[in-house]
């Protein structure tokens, strides 16, 4: 055996003199061009040289995972055909054992989502009050979205009526910042200490594991009843913002105020709010109840369709701007209270720069679902501040992400690698992927030449801002000043539609007529007497229980108009036309209704008798039934056009009987008929033409609000786009008339 070299320098038997303690960066240790642990590259799995991408599945034959090329991956090793497996079968034990380990824990919460790859592009217009050079103009920086529910399991539906998170993966140069936001701006608890016992609340009852995805039930009641500050958020779950019609159509808020620092060391406070392009828009409760059995996963295909077909679904960043004060207070709001927004008509929201999702995800689980949110990614110009919410989540995400993702080494995986170098001294753990180079993974060394070398002033650093931090004792208690839980879910209420608020108080009597329990509906009775009188009137009304006189009154307020959904009108992008056609259709008309759907943007669904050879005969070889009667649901249309007679099918066993039943009374196929007294009680556009204005008058629909006609398939095409950008037929929906102004 040759003499061993001694490695360290200096030591004794050395062949190297010691060395000083290094001043300056030297060399390329670590990390080194082979090290392949989390580097500049691309997060979509995608060929970049790096050794773990090599592992995705290239190659022409099936291998096992170690390479060996297989023939025979359907039957096991066997003594004999009749014969038991043998152990020896290291491709049946493989296979199948890792089969076993396929799953991982999902999220406690926020389990189900749906995710997507995009580009933020700085305006500029922040780069005043922020350092991070994100907000640069013109900048572009990869991103990744995933939006979800909060309550319902992986596999639960996307329309419960919940809150949706909107979380975004900024992959910046100077590290990755994640905004995890949700699409309601307030939050149900004041100090993270409590969000267990939220969650508990709300996740289906421990005993039976029921109900699935719901608030609808006596424990999440109890707890907000009990809790009066989760009563604002809770307002906003009961609206329409609860169920909302696409994720594309949803705002995203940062809810806490967080920090910005700009390149000369001032700061301001800022509120993030995301504005869609195509604006804020929600389904009806109908229409929810139904997506949850015919298709639950409307949301994810709505999202995924869309990026597929070009309309890439945008965002505009925007900051609510406020100053760095001591008491970090605006107009009596207090800015570190999570349950509070303050109105846009005080403090209007600025654009700061614009996201684009332009790219589905190649593999659910590698992106979707091992994605890793965490509120402490921030970069240099973006900081946080003392709201108790934010600072108990800056413990909580990196928590969870170990026991999820198996260990401390998941932001090594492809999304979660940062688009940044990095060249820290974590070392080892569970998956640990990197093969890092050099000695000396601590400081100072004088091993590995210094290496990693702390960052001068100059070159872009994380400087924890010095916020003073208030003279005070170790207490359990929050400031007086978080102490109004009503007056802003009143506010919100308030600058409601008066069908708005006929739709929140039909949520809370649904709601509070699913619970057991008379004690927890007469106690959330009682704060929505606090909140609005007239409210818990219907309510009680609707639950056939005595109205509580309220503590006090209820505080005055001065509405905010861009809280509500009604009033404005809105692209059209994306929107799905259901174009009904019967036996007797003129399929050049027909051709010209779908081009000229088409040419608006919006995506034309022809919905036939039956499909196949049927429906070539009857539509000609240029033309598609995307829908049969059978397979057609209101849900997926945002307005529904009739092109010609639609007479029951001759042929009972074509589906008639397994959706409506067989009755005809009017001459209208059934499902036709099912179809139209959906899509009018949803409040959606409905036209006709031809003898499709027939199909209207024989249901009743022809003289109705927010119906129309043309003499000819043009001019009701664009009779129905007109009202389309409205996004509902307002005036359709029933009113009590006592939330009339
Ligand atoms: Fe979360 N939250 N949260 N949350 N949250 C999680 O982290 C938590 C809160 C939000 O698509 C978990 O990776 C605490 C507010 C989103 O992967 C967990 C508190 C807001 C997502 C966690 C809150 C959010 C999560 C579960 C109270 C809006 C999904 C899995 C202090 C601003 C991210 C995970 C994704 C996920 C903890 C409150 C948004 C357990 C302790 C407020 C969008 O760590």
């Amino acid at each position: 055996m040759p003499d061993k070299q001694p490695r360290i320098p200096g030591s004794p038997g050395s062949a190297t003199p010691p060395v000083a303690e290094p001043t300056t960066p030297a060399g390329p240790l670590p990390p080194s061009p082979d090290q392949s642990g989390p580097a500049t590259v691309s997060p979509t799995g995608q060929e970049t040289g790096t050794p773990q991408d090599k592992m995705a599945q290239g190659g022409k034959f099936l291998t096992t995972a170690h390479g060996a090329r297989l023939k025979d991956s359907d039957h096991s090793l066997k003594a004999g055909n009749r014969g038991p497996i043998l152990l020896q079968d290291h491709h049946f034990r493989e296979k199948i054992s890792h089969f076993d380990h396929e799953r991982i824990p999902e999220r406690v919460v926020h389990a189900r989502g749906s995710g997507a790859h995009g580009v933020f592009r700085g305006y500029g217009t922040a780069s005043k009050i922020s350092r991070a050079g994100v907000f640069a103009q013109d900048k572009e920086t990869e991103v990744f979205v995933r939006f979800s529910t909060v309550v319902g399991s992986r596999g639960s539906s996307d329309l419960a009526r919940d809150t949706r998170g909107f979380a975004t993966k900024f992959y910046t140069d100077e590290g990755t910042w994640d905004l995890v936001g949700n699409n309601i701006p307030v939050f149900f608890i004041q100090d993270a200490l409590k969000f267990p016992d939220v969650v508990h609340a709300v996740k289906p009852h421990p005993d039976r594991e029921i109900p699935q995805a719901q608030s609808a039930h006596d424990t999440f009641w109890d707890f907000v009843s009990l809790h009066t500050e989760a009563q604002h958020h809770t307002m906003w779950n009961m609206a329409d913002r609860g169920i909302p019609r696409s994720y594309r159509m949803m705002e995203g808020f940062g809810i806490h105020t967080f920090r910005l620092i700009a390149q000369d060391g001032s700061t301001v406070l800022v509120k993030f709010h995301w504005k869609p392009k195509l604006g804020v828009h929600s389904v009806t409760w109908e229409e929810a109840q139904i997506i949850s059995g015919a298709d639950p996963d409307f949301h994810r295909r709505d999202l995924a369709d869309a990026i597929e077909a070009g309309a890439f679904p945008e965002w505009e960043l925007g900051v609510q701007v406020f100053e760095d004060t001591e008491d970090q207070m605006f107009a009596g709001i207090d800015l570190l209270d999570p349950t509070k927004i303050v109105p846009e008509e005080l403090v209007p929201v600025e654009p700061i720069g614009k996201m684009t999702l332009n790219r589905n995800t190649t593999n659910f689980f590698a992106e979707t679902e091992q994605v890793a949110f965490n509120p402490n990614n921030l970069v240099p110009g973006i900081d946080v501040t003392n709201d108790p919410l934010l600072q108990g989540r800056l413990f909580s995400y990196l928590d969870t992400q170990i026991t999820r993702l198996g260990g401390p080494n998941w932001n090594q995986l492809p999304i979660n690698r940062p688009h940044a170098a990095v060249n820290d001294m974590l070392r080892d753990g569970m998956h640990q992927t990197a093969v890092h180079a050099g000695v000396a993974p601590y400081r100072p060394n004088s091993l590995d030449g210094g290496n990693p070398f702390e960052t001068p002033d100059g070159d872009r650093p994380f400087i924890d801002h010095p916020a003073p931090v208030p003279a005070s004792v170790k207490e359990r208690a929050l400031p007086a000043s978080f102490e109004d839980h009503f007056s802003q879910a009143r506010l919100f209420f308030q600058s409601l539609s008066e069908v708005e608020k006929e739709h929140v108080a039909q949520a809370y009597t649904f709601e509070l007529g699913k619970c057991y329990e008379q004690a927890i509906r007469e106690r959330q009775l009682k704060a929505l007497a606090a909140i609005d009188p007239t409210l818990a009137q219907v309510v009680a009304d609707g639950l056939g229980l005595p109205v509580p006189k309220p503590a006090e009154s209820p505080a005055d307020v001065v509405p905010s108009p861009a809280l509500s959904q009604v009033g404005r009108e809105w692209p059209l992008d994306g929107r799905q036309v259901g174009i009904v056609v019967g036996p007797d259709v003129d399929a050049g008309e027909l051709s010209g209704t779908v081009t000229s759907v088409h040419q608006a943007g919006l995506v034309p669904l022809i919905i036939a008798p039956s499909g196949g050879e049927a429906a070539t005969r009857l539509l000609g070889k240029d033309l598609v039934a995307q829908r049969t009667y059978l397979t057609a649901r209101s849900i997926e249309f945002d307005a529904v056009l009739v092109a010609s007679a639609t007479p029951p099918a001759p042929d009972a066993a074509n589906g008639l009987d397994s959706k409506v039943g067989a009755s005809t009374p009017d001459g209208i196929d059934p499902r036709v008929s099912l179809l139209l007294g959906e899509v009018w009680r949803q409040a959606k556009a409905i036209g006709a033409y031809g003898a499709g204005e027939d199909v209207l008058r024989t249901t009743g629909y022809l003289e109705g609000a927010g119906v129309v006609t043309g003499s000819g398939a043009e001019e009701a095409v664009q009779q129905l786009l007109n009202l389309m950008p409205a996004h509902r037929v307002w005036e359709r929906f029933p009113t009590t008339g006592r939330f009339a102004t």
